[in-house]
Order: C-alpha cells, then structure tokens, then sequence
C-alpha cells in the first residue's frame, strides 16, 4: 500500500511538481487545505511526513497562513516534534519577520512570521550580483556532521536551485560563527527546546545565508528541492524515508565540480520550446528564423508549419541532457485565446511529471475576454491555471510593451493594475519573466532615434555605414513594432516588478550566428535582475562567448537543440572546458 505524505496548499504556486516527485518516489501526495484537516488527518498518527512549500512574497504567504487559521497548528505540530519539511518561503515563515513585507498594515500590524527563530530576513544587497538570485548554488554543512538531527542528505558536491530575493542573511561576523560550528552563538540560532539547530550555509556574492536548517523533526530549505534535477529527489527521497544522515557526508567532503562561476552561479542553460499547433490541429514544437516558422519550399499546397518534435518529449529529453530550465513559448496565443488552450495546460502538467528543473510558459499572458462568458479574465487568473498546472514562472510578451508605455505615459508610475505588477505581488517578482522581441534599428546619429531612447555606439556599422544602434521593441510575435527602446521597456519592468528578462533578437533569431553581445551588454546594464540571452545560438561555442564576453546570467537555446546538432550536455562540456562552471546532477 502507498504511504501518505501531506502538502499544506494556501495557493500559492506551483504544487504540481513537488506532488510530482512525492509520486515518483511512491508515496501518495494529499492536500492539506484548512487546519481542520491538518489536525484530523494527523491525528494519533506518530510519525507522518508534512510539507510546507511556499513560493512568493514573504507578506502574501504568512498572511495567507494565518487568515486561513494555520499558523497555530503549525506551530503546534512542530512542537510535537513530528516531521515537516518546509520549502523556500517555508524556511523563511519560522523566521519572525522580513524586509520584503515591512509595511504596517492600517492596524499597524507587520506581517509575522512564526517567529520560532527570532530574526529578520533581508533583501540581498552585494551590488554586483543580480537579484533575484535565480540558479544553481551549492550549500556548505556548518555544524551538521557532529549533531544528532541531520539534514536529509544535502551534498556539497551538488548544486540546488535558488530562487530568491530575501534570506536570513549572516553578517561576516555570524558567518564565521557559523562556519566554526558555533552556530548556537549566532542571534535566533540559540539552542532551546526546540534547537539545537543545525544549519547549512550558502554564499551568494559577499554576502553568506542560512541555506538549509534542520531542528527537531523540522528541515528547511530555501531552496527548491524539487526543482533540483536528480539531486534535489534525493533530498526529497531522504526526508521521505526518513534518513536524516546518509552516506553523502562522504560526499560532502569532496570538492565542488570546478570552474568560474556566472554572477555567483553556475551557467544556466535554457532550451526554448516555441509551440503552436500545426496545419492538422496537433500541437508541435516549431522554430524558424526571424519568427517566421514555415516550410520555404513545399511541392503542392501551402507552406506547413515546421513540425520538429512533441512538447512534452523534447522537454524530457533536454531534462535528461541537463538542461538547467525549459521554456515553453506558446507563439500564436495573440490569435488564439489561451483560455481556450486547454492543450497547453496538459503539455505542463505531462512535463512536470518528469522534468524536475523550473518551468517557464508564455504566451498570452494578459487579462483575456473568455469567448464562451464574453467575460474578462485577469491575467492573475490566467498565470494562476499555468501554474496550477506545473509552471513555475509565467512570460510576458507583447502586455510588457504595453505595460511600460503605460509606466512612461503616468511619468514612471505603476498603478497596480498591470500584469506585471499583480503577478508579481501575489506569487513573486521571480514567477514574473518579461519575453523582449526586439528588432535593431541602425541610425545615423542619436539624435535620429525617438527621444529618450538609449542608443548605443555599435562595432557593426549599418548596411550604409551607420554607427549607431538602437533596439526596437515589438509586439505580437514581432509583426508590430512600438516607439520604445529595449532598455527603456526592461527598466520600466523591474520597476513595476518583474524578476527576470528572456531577451530575444528577431535579427539573430534562427540564425547560427552567436548572439547579440551589444544587445545582452544594453539590457544587463539597464537592470539588476538576472537577463536570459537568447536567439543566434548555434553551437557551444556562442555559449562560451556570451558567458565570457558579457555578465549574463543565462543563456537559451532553441534551433541548434531542437536539429539534433548539439545535445545540452556538449554545450556544457564545452563551457567546462573553458573553465566556466556548470551544473551536472
Ligand atoms: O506576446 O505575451 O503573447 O508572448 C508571445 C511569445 O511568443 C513571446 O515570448 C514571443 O517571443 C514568442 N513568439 C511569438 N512569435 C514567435 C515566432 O517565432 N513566430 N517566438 C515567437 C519567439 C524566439 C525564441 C527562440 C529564440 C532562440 N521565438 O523563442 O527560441 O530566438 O532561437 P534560436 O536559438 O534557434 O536562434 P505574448
């Protein structure tokens, strides 16, 4: 018979891949979604397991959890002493309070965390590293191997996903504490009924935080343990069997794979999945250049759509060749209503079943007239099936221009209203991508571009010799372009909230040629959080050139994957080879 594990829902993200993995490992995942359940279904049972998953913003999900009446239980569960694992936001609700809820609501209330480790979690603030922090890190045991408690097997010779704003932060004194074991002596970490602690340790740029934490029958992680590839099941896998000490603290003791990190990571590997449904009604991945997706040349009728494989079985396949994240663009949702994309939902719910690294969707993120209700949807309420269905963070196209005109037009003023700004606010800035399509427009001289529009100097003179460039956004799968500029659109984001920018070029795109190094420097230092090269990649190579050359986060592939030319593991072989440092599960 299946054992059960129970997952605490306030809706906030995505479930679907954590339930996914309880599955897989044999254990039957059930929801928990009020405190009348959580106290029945646990009732007079010893030893059971209960999650704790939270993704988003600190305010939005101990709100969340104390409306609904949780935190009591909550607490009172953990003081039994039984198991629970929280994740992410669930590591940071034992904490009392955070810097990314500080306002006062109108009673003068701040929102409370349980406050079973008595500090505050803060922004990360190392000027050179992009925030959100969005990849793969390693965890550092600081006090682990002589305590009795155990942290589930976490193996510094591997790389966990993170994806994160906020953290307990450690000052460099509290840091050295902690690394010599002492971390009893480090403010909230006090030994006490529930401690003694056991913490694991991450650095992210200067600045290091409490990455894992394990005290009675609680372990935390503020990373995604199911998002980690192979790596992070076997977390997951040693929580559920209840092996608090593995033989991985033999692992532990070897060193990290080597090479230079990107940005305090290793060098993220995206592959781009562009769907759209064929000629005949199936949904194919396709890909063209420069956005146009047919056949040239066909004997007979029309040009067909190129067809290059099934969504969901090259998302497999690139999982299993390390891809560190996939996207799926789903390239016609502007003509088709995505409410009606019933077969979209189904491509993320079959994937998340098996590929255990974060999933991006977009296309047709927007508030949406429902052709069936003649009602409007909210683009909230759109982004919330995609992630109810096992999306992790939702891409913006064409609303992102829109958006940012708006931004502009109010004088640099959000007004809540926009996806961007709702999104964010309910799941988080990192569950925000904005998806840039933008064309490069050669001029003569700045003055010829629209005004307030950052143009650049450019090494590639036009075709009749000019020297400057700047980058025109567009809409609608590129075939409408707006009078903004790419470093005006992806400034006027981040301001409204986004947490991350998937940077096409319709001139690269399909092209084998490498990507833009001028477009990737524009928009990088236009922003601090994390920008995703993408379009012109044709072989390892252009990855090794755009990591080396620019400070990018990530880089994407499509084309040169989806052709069978290059598998994602020889690109991050190649990257090895020149020392940049990668994720291997
Ligand atoms: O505007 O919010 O509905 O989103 C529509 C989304 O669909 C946008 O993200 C837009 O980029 C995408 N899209 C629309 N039409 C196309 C098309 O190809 N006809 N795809 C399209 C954009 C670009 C990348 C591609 C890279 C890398 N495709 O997806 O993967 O260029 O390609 P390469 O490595 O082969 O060079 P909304």
């Amino acid at each position: 018979m299946s054992k059960t594990a129970y997952v605490i829902d306030v809706e906030s993200g995505n479930l679907q891949s954590l339930n996914n993995v309880i599955e897989l490992l044999g254990w039957t995942p059930v929801l928990i979604k009020t405190p009348e359940d959580l106290v029945s279904k646990l009732a007079g049972q010893e030893d059971p397991r209960l999650f704790l998953p939270g993704v988003g913003n600190f305010g939005h999900f101990v709100h969340e959890l104390n409306v609904r009446g949780f935190a009591q239980p909550i607490r009172d569960y953990i003081d039994s002493g039984r198991r629970l694992m929280g994740i992410c936001v669930g590591l940071q609700t034992v904490f009392a309070d955070s810097e990314e809820a500080n306002n006062e609501d109108t009673n003068g209330n701040k929102a409370q965390g349980l406050g079973i480790i008595d500090r505050s979690l803060f922004r990360f603030s190392d000027k050179d590293k992009s925030v959100p922090q969005i990849g793969w890190n390693t965890i550092k045991y600081a006090n682990a191997e002589d305590k009795s408690i155990g942290l589930y097997g976490l193996d510094p010779s591997s790389r966990y996903y993170f994806v994160n704003s906020f953290a307990a932060i450690l000052t460099p004194e509290e840091a050295q504490l902690a690394q010599s074991g002492r971390i009893n002596d480090v403010a909230g970490f006090k030994d006490n009924d529930l401690g003694p602690f056991e913490v694991a340790l991450t650095t992210y740029g200067s600045q290091t935080f409490v990455s894992a934490i394990a005290f009675k029958g609680v372990f935390l992680t503020q990373f995604h343990p199911e998002k980690c590839g192979k790596a992070g099941v076997r977390v997951l896998d040693a929580f559920l069997s209840g092996k608090k000490h593995t033989t991985l603290l033999e692992r532990a003791k070897a060193s990290t794979p080597p090479g230079r990190e990107v940005n305090g990571l290793t060098a993220r590997i995206v592959a781009c999945l562009d769907v759209r449904t064929n000629d005949s009604g199936d949904l194919v991945v396709t890909k063209g250049d420069q956005y146009d997706v047919r056949e040239r040349q066909v004997d007979g009728a029309g040009n067909p759509v190129r067809n290059l494989g099934k969504p969901v079985e090259l998302a497999q396949m690139y999982y299993e060749q390390g891809a560190d994240e996939v996207t799926f663009l789903n390239i016609t949702s502007f003509r088709n209503s995505p409410l009606r994309d019933l077969p979209m939902l189904t491509v993320l719910k079959e994937a998340s079943k098996t590929v255990f690294v974060p999933l991006t969707v977009g296309g047709g993120i927007r508030d949406t007239l429902d052709p069936e209700t003649n009602k409007v949807v909210p683009a909230l309420e759109v982004a919330a099936l995609y992630f109810r269905s096992g999306a992790d963070k939702v891409s913006i196209g064409s609303d992102s221009v829109t958006a940012a005109e708006a931004y502009y037009a109010r004088g640099g003023k959000g007004d809540g209203t926009s996806p961007i700004e709702t999104i964010s606010k309910a799941y988080g800035a990192q569950a925000v991508v904005i998806s840039v399509d933008p064309r490069k427009v050669y001029v003569t001289s700045p003055e010829a571009a629209p005004a307030n529009t950052h143009v650049i100097k450019s090494a590639y003179p036009g075709p009749n010799g000019e020297e400057y460039v700047w980058y025109q956004c567009t809409i609608k799968g590129g075939r409408e372009s707006r009078p903004l500029g790419v470093y005006e659109l992806v400034r006027a984001c981040e301001a409204l909230g986004a947490g991350e920018i998937l940077l096409n070029s319709i001139d690269k795109d399909g092209s084998n040629s490498g990507y833009d190094l001028e477009l990737v420097r524009l928009a990088k230092s236009a922003v601090s959080i994390p920008v995703i090269a993408s379009s012109g990649a044709g072989n390892p190579e252009h990855f090794v050139e755009v990591f080396e050359k620019t400070n990018v986060d990530a880089a994407l592939g499509a084309g040169m994957f989806h052709r069978k030319e290059y598998t994602v593991d020889q690109v991050k072989e190649v990257l090895e080879e020149n020392g940049i440092a990668v994720r291997r599960d």
